[in-house]
């Protein structure tokens, strides 16, 4: 039988297919008061990496270091955190997953890439670097790729493949859910230099030898962890020092944008950064965000009279959309000028940035003006929220949000939790374990949850949910009962289902963090229930790479508690693309109220003198005209 034809004729068998519903969601088990920090149980390494793995499971990395617990005859440097429970299981990293990159192949397993050499006490380099040198038998992970397996008691694995010797390198997802690798460096210091640089990206899976990009070369000495994101035009956005490039890596072609304005934001400079929300409104167009970091001129790192210290950190916030323009536009800045500000994608779409400090930059060492060995000074202690959707000056605000106890300077983290609370833990600009009453900057394990405004609302529970999405491919229908609605059927309006990947969140980064919005429109009907008719994910996977998620669904600024869903096939491999199914017509439909005496029975129609309120969310120039063709029926038929 001739191959394309039996491609055809499943083709639309495949396409009426969904996937597997999954159960509604509840409620969150946590109570928490909102616009507040929690201390929640110490962790048992400092939170240098942190990202969720699994349902529930928040998986942490350290450095290697003489932290108190022990695993194995040698102090531990991973662990998994139960956010249920708070239970805390170690884990054995054997190797030195100092300042590694991480993020999330399309089957679901997270990716821990590079690190630093076996170090003795103080970050001193071991005598071997095989995992046999006491104290600490660590070895080598510069060239490590480390997975954790599937199962409830997970271990870290390390890959059979190796990359170059990368110490910070940056990670992020393509479109075939395979991984690129960028830079780093051979070993510590605290900027880049020619000598140790690695100006090169690689793939895993592997795809060959790495690939020499002149961009990184050109960066020294601030090119460690390259701020790098997927466009959904296929190309890399890719910023260091001052430079911006689009990396069109398939074909190793580097393409100049416009420099960076008012403060570095790479790493020491660290700035937030976050991609923005995808959504249909802006026709998933990326826009980059980047607030505060510092402003330092390339030279001025390496000379012998630098203080860090002392520098103030930028207000500044600038934004970029690349695929449409090479250039950066000014935002609201930041009420606070913030150095290593973790920003985290909430699901009502705004962007919660915390830790960090005023002054300084990240790194530490012995020099003399260091604050104990931190190269950062003065913390800021109060989250900062960012909404898009306010009007230029009033983006950012604090307004209900008390300040941590708990100073966030350099490897500190922070990362969305599935009930729409943020995880924040580390902190630790020391070369070792160091506590004690006189280090103002200590190894941290206090760990935190903050609770945005939303977190004790009554969570919308949609009915409908499925377990995987593909790109493009066949609607499905959510449902939203009085309660999910607030007892309002117009909420249904602006509800939103939101797709969501909190990321690898390490050095004031988020590896992998994005957020689509989904295609959707609505009936709502006026005993306060709706239904919502949502679109797969928009059938290009540089949109969204493929992998695991959390889906939720806001109703008036609230989320659902988020579930865990694939996104994409579940392998590594170019993503099927299906054509974008067609959506109903936003509409209101009067049904008797079943507690008001006055309702018509079956009287289940438009709302007659209302037909203009049949506009779709994104009206487009079809449902318009049908729109405005039924209003003047309407008004001719409501005129005899
Ligand atoms: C995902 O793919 C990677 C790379 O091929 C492999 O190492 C890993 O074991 C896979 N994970 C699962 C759950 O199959
Ligand atoms: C939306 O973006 C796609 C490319 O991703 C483009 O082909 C299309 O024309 C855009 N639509 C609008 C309305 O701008
Ligand atoms: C509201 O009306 C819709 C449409 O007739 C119906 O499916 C739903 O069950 C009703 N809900 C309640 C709570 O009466
Ligand atoms: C019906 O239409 C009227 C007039 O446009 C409007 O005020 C009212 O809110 C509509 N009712 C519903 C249920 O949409
Ligand atoms: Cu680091």
């Amino acid at each position: 039988m001739d191959k394309r034809f039996f491609l055809i004729a499943v083709a639309p068998i495949a396409l009426a297919q969904l996937p597997p519903f999954v159960p509604a969601p509840g409620q969150p088990i946590h109570r928490g008061d909102p616009g507040t920090f929690e201390i929640i149980p110490d962790t048992l390494v400092s939170s240098q990496q942190i990202f969720l793995g699994r349902p529930g499971k928040v998986y942490i990395l350290d450095k290697v270091q003489n932290n108190p617990t022990k695993i194995n005859g040698h102090p531990a440097w991973a662990e998994e955190y139960r956010t249920t429970d708070d239970r805390q299981r170690t884990m054995d990293v054997v190797t030195n997953a100092f300042c590694a990159g991480g993020n999330v192949l399309a089957n679901g397993t997270w990716v821990n890439v590079g690190g630093n050499q076996a170090v003795t006490l103080a970050g001193e380099p071991a005598e071997s670097q095989d995992g046999t040198s006491a104290p600490y038998f660590d070895a080598d992970g510069r060239r490590s790729l480390l997975n954790p397996c599937a199962a409830e008691d997970c271990e870290w694995s390390a890959s059979p493949f190796e990359t170059d010797q990368r110490w910070y390198p940056t990670v992020e997802a393509l479109e075939d859910g395979s991984i690129i690798i960028l830079g780093g460096s051979r070993n510590g210091g605290f900027v880049n230099s020619a000598a140790l640089s690695v100006p090169s990206y690689e793939y895993f899976p592997p795809a060959g030898p790495p690939i020499i990009s002149p961009f990184l070369e050109n960066t020294l000495p601030v090119n460690l962890y390259p701020l790098t994101w997927l466009l959904p035009s296929g190309n890399l956005f890719v910023q260091a020092a001052f430079s911006t490039i689009l990396l069109d890596h398939k074909n190793h072609v580097e393409t100049p944008l416009d420099d960076m304005p008012h403060a570095v934001r790479v790493y020491p400079a660290s700035a937030g950064t976050v991609m923005m929300p995808l959504t249909p409104e802006n026709n998933w167009t990326a826009t980059l965000m980047f607030c505060g970091g510092s402003n330092i001129a390339n030279e001025e790192w390496t000379s012998p009279g630098f203080v860090a210290i002392t520098r103030p950190a930028s207000t500044s916030c600038v934004k970029i959309t690349p695929d449409l323009s090479r250039s950066y536009v000014e935002d609201d800045s930041l009420p606070d000028g913030r150095s290593m500000a973790s920003c985290v994608l909430l699901p009502d779409g705004k962007v919660l940035c915390l830790n960090g400090a005023r002054k300084g930059t990240g790194g530490y060492g012995k020099r003399p003006w260091a604050i104990g060995q931190s190269y950062a000074d003065d913390p800021v202690l109060t989250p900062v929220l960012y909404d898009p959707a306010a009007p230029a000056g009033q983006r950012w605000s604090s307004d209900g949000f008390s300040a941590s106890t708990v100073p966030r300077m350099y490897h500190s983290s922070a990362l969305l939790l599935a009930d729409g609370s943020i995880f924040v833990s580390g902190s630790n600009p020391n070369k070792d374990h160091t506590v004690g009453p006189d280090v103002k900057y200590p190894t941290e394990y206090r760990t935190e949850r903050f609770f945005p405004s939303y977190y004790n609302q009554r969570r919308p529970q949609p009915k409908g949910l499925l377990s995987q999405f593909s790109y493009g491919g066949p609607p499905f229908d959510v449902t939203l009962d009085s309660d999910d609605l607030f007892g309002d059927f117009k909420n249904v309006e602006a509800a939103t289902v939101v797709v969501l990947r909190p990321g690898f969140s390490t050095h004031a980064m988020s590896m992998g963090q994005r957020m689509v919005v989904l295609q959707s429109s609505y009936t709502g009907y006026t005993n306060n229930s709706a239904t919502l008719h949502v679109n797969q994910m928009p059938p290009n996977p540089a949109i969204f790479a493929p992998g695991p998620a959390l889906l939720f669904v806001v109703v008036k600024g609230v989320p659902s508690v988020g579930v865990h869903v694939m996104i994409g096939s579940g392998q590594i491999e170019q993503q099927k693309t299906l054509p974008v199914g067609s959506l109903p017509s936003s509409s209101i439909i009067e049904v008797p109220n079943t507690n008001s005496p006055n309702g018509e029975p079956n009287a289940e129609r438009n709302n007659k003198s209302g037909a203009l309120s049949l506009v779709a969310k994104r009206p487009n120039g079809f449902e318009l005209w049908v729109a405005l063709w039924m209003a003047v029926l309407a008004s001719f038929f409501g005129g005899l």
